[in-house]
């Protein structure tokens, strides 16, 4: 009776020690029910005015997330502002185009929350949110994500070179990055289908429409001649006017559907890497599937996502819930 009693004891001790060391096992769906019950209705709230308002939030607001996740983890990181001690990640050569509408749905729902629960939810798990309620309002589906991410003490624009894949990345480049992240080809393609909604700058495709093989003007000819020329005028002058940019789905620019895919396959790919994953033989299996079904893309998103959402996430003492998203609590860095 003892000894038995005594297994039963060191077989419970065992699973306590097994499971809490997977820190994503400490997220959970409810993490807020009790410390903040309107959690997410006041995300909702705010995230639907913000969209009616700013159609260009949706976009902003993933690209945003997939930028923080990859650099140090899904942990706010990429909103911290710079100050006389620290360049943050935002200000990284490559974040020099994140959007604002982005920060400022994150900075509204921090606003409403404090008033609510205040010190509760944390930075990291409003952007995971804000995100996840905005891809479905714009017509991509809705997923459950669990919460209890904490905001980390870091945050460096260094870190970010790197991290990140570029459009001027060869293909293999872009799928390395991806597998440092430990997300495979499948979900890497997957994840991309973002490109569906939001726009590029004229800078990062301007190689593929202006002088294209260097001997004369011309434009890349994976294009659609048609699409070249749409974009050589849009582009015309980009260089005294750097703000102009295109929509990376030229047919449904604002719906997160699997336009992107179709468009690939006609020549209607905005950046090189985009188009890239239409001509390689590792990656056009997959964009002829999701072009092919739109059922199959969503699913295979939803779990590259959320794979993307608990990246590297910090739990307990590994991180804070910063009073405002913009800085650390101790100003001190
Ligand atoms: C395959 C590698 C990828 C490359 C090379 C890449 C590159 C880029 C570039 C150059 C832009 C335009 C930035 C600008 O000019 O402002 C952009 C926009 C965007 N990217 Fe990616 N990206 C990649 C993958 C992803 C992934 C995995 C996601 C999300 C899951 C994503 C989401 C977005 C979104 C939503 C936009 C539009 C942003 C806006 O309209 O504000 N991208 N991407
Ligand atoms: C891509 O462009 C960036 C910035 O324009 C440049 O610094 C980098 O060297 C380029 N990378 C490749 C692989 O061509
Ligand atoms: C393309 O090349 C021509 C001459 O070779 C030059 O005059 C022109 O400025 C170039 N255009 C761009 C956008 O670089
Ligand atoms: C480019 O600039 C010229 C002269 O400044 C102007 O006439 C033209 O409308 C501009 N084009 C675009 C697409 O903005
Ligand atoms: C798409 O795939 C789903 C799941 O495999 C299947 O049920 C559905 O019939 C497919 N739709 C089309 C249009 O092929
Ligand atoms: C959105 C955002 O924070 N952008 C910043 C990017 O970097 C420039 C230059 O450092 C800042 O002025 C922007 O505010």
């Amino acid at each position: 009776m003892a000894f038995h009693f005594h297994l039963i004891l060191s077989l419970s001790l065992l699973t306590l020690v097994v499971f809490p060391s997977k820190t994503q096992s400490r997220l959970t769906q409810n993490y807020y029910q009790k410390t903040c019950p309107d959690f997410e209705k006041i995300v909702q709230q705010v995230v639907t005015d913000k969209q009616l308002a700013s159609p260009t939030t949706a976009a902003a607001a993933l690209r945003l997330f997939f930028h923080d996740c990859m650099v140090e983890g899904c942990d706010a990181s990429v909103l911290i502002a710079s100050n006389a001690f620290n360049k943050a990640e935002r200000d990284s050569d490559i974040n020099l185009s994140l959007p604002g509408d982005g920060f400022e749905v994150v900075t509204r729902i921090k606003t409403a929350l404090e008033l609510q629960c205040p010190g509760i939810v944390s930075c990291a798990d409003i952007l995971a949110a804000a995100t996840r309620n905005l891809i479905s309002m714009v017509g991509g589906p809705y997923y459950p994500v669990r919460f209890g991410r904490k905001d980390g003490f870091v945050s460096k624009a260094e870190a970010v070179d790197g991290n990140l894949a570029r459009s001027n990345m060869s293909l293999s480049q872009i799928i390395n990055l991806f597998a440092a992240r430990k997300l495979n080809i499948k979900e890497m393609v997957a994840l991309t289908g973002a490109h569906t909604i939001g726009f590029s700058h004229c800078k990062e495709f301007s190689n593929r429409i202006f002088n294209f093989s260097k001997t004369s003007d011309d434009y890349d000819p994976s294009y659609n001649p048609k699409y070249a020329e749409g974009l050589r005028r849009l582009c015309a002058n980009y260089t005294k006017d750097p703000q102009m940019s295109a929509y990376n789905d030229v047919i449904t620019p604002g719906k997160f559907d699997n336009m992107y895919f179709k468009n690939l396959q006609k020549g209607l790919g905005l950046l090189a890497s985009d188009q890239a994953m239409a001509v390689d033989g590792r990656t056009r299996p997959l964009i002829d599937l999701y072009a092919a079904n739109q059922t199959i893309w969503f699913q295979d998103f939803v779990h590259a996502i959320q794979k993307v959402s608990v990246h590297n996430v910090k739990t307990g003492r590994k991180g804070e819930v910063r009073r405002r998203c913009d800085a650390f609590n101790n100003l001190k860095t």
